[in-house]
């Protein structure tokens, strides 16, 4: 079993964290005390084992959670499946503004401590683990957290565990969105992303509100139906580390797997095929592009089963 730490930062970023955990519960049978359910571990080992154990028949995920806005506490305070020692915050958010976080007003003070005890308990999450590989990172990149903090953090990673892999899942910037310092926030952390992320799975909030509304017939989709989205597919991205597939069973896998390759495709089975041609069609896409202009190098497809 490889470890993957988990770190979900901003409000955004939270969030997603929040839901892909609670999905991976019941995947790995595991209630929101963090108590296993016994039957799990005869049929399906691996996913339980992706949490760290607090003791006998007791897990917690491998997820530390960071925000300037100290109301992270009262989300998590709530749910005891987490350990309130990874979660950190700060006293006040930094209210849309990546510049903020950066700036050496904040950025001797506030910032650059709560990145300091974030690595600490990355330290420590670490070395209690076998065969630790990487990071995934959750955040967005529009506002002021999701944007400086992620891209604080990653620098420190890329010095501390430059063999580890960091990927994160990214929400990008929306055209409905119109905050001043949006694209201000976006260029600055997308250059980060760019120099110390491995990989970068980026989704936007109208290219998942089209996906509730056309697809899933929800008719008032929100930040909820979104996340789900997202945490979903996060869980489809991890499953075979989970469960220790043949196929992209380690993060490093999954990242070499995009390097461009020419594979003769024969596929037999007429729904794979199907499924195939779906991923290509923009109205599946989790963020809006325009793939007409050819910018693919490569793709990777996963597919699950039931
Ligand atoms: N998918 C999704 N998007 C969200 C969620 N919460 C906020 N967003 C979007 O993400 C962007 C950034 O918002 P936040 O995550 O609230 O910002 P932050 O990183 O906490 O930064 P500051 O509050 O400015 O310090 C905004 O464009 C929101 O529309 C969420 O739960 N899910
Ligand atoms: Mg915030």
């Amino acid at each position: 079993m490889r470890e993957i730490i988990s770190v979900n930062i901003g409000n955004a970023g939270t969030n997603i964290g929040l839901d892909y955990w609670e999905l991976l519960c019941l995947e790995g049978g595991i209630d929101s005390q963090g108590r296993l359910n016994s039957l799990q571990q005869i049929l399906e080992p691996g996913n339980y084992k992706f949490f760290s154990e607090k003791s006998t028949q007791t897990y917690s995920p491998r997820a530390l959670f960071i925000d300037t806005d100290p109301q992270i506490f009262s989300i998590l305070n709530t749910k005891p499946l987490f350990d309130p020692t990874y979660t950190i915050s700060g006293t006040a958010s930094l209210r849309g503004n990546y510049t903020k976080g950066f700036s050496s007003k904040y950025y001797n003070n506030e910032s650059i401590t709560l990145i300091d005890a974030s690595l600490e308990r990355l330290r420590n999450i670490a070395e209690n683990s076998d065969n630790f590989e990487g990071f995934i990172i959750t955040h967005s990149v529009a506002r002021g957290t999701g944007s400086s903090l992620t891209s604080m953090l990653l620098n420190k990673l890329s010095e501390e565990y430059p063999k580890k892999i960091r990927t994160t899942v990214s929400v990008m910037p929306s055209e409905n969105n119109n905050e001043l310092l949006e694209p201000y926030n976006v260029m600055h952390c997308m250059n980060n992303l760019i120099e110390n992320a491995d990989a970068t799975f980026s989704y936007d909030n109208d290219a998942l509100n089209d996906i509730c509304r056309n697809a899933l017939g929800i008719e008032y989709p929100g930040f909820e139906s979104y996340n789900h989205l997202i945490a979903h597919s996060m869980s489809s991205i991890t499953c075979p580390i989970r469960n220790n597939g043949s196929l992209n069973s380690s993060l490093s896998d999954f990242v070499s797997n995009f390097v461009p390759f020419s594979y003769n495709i024969s596929v037999s089975s007429m729904a794979i095929r199907e499924i195939s041609f779906e991923i290509f069609n923009p109205n599946c896409f989790m963020t809006k592009c325009e793939t007409s202009f050819g910018k693919y190098i490569t793709g990777s497809l996963l597919y699950r089963g039931e």
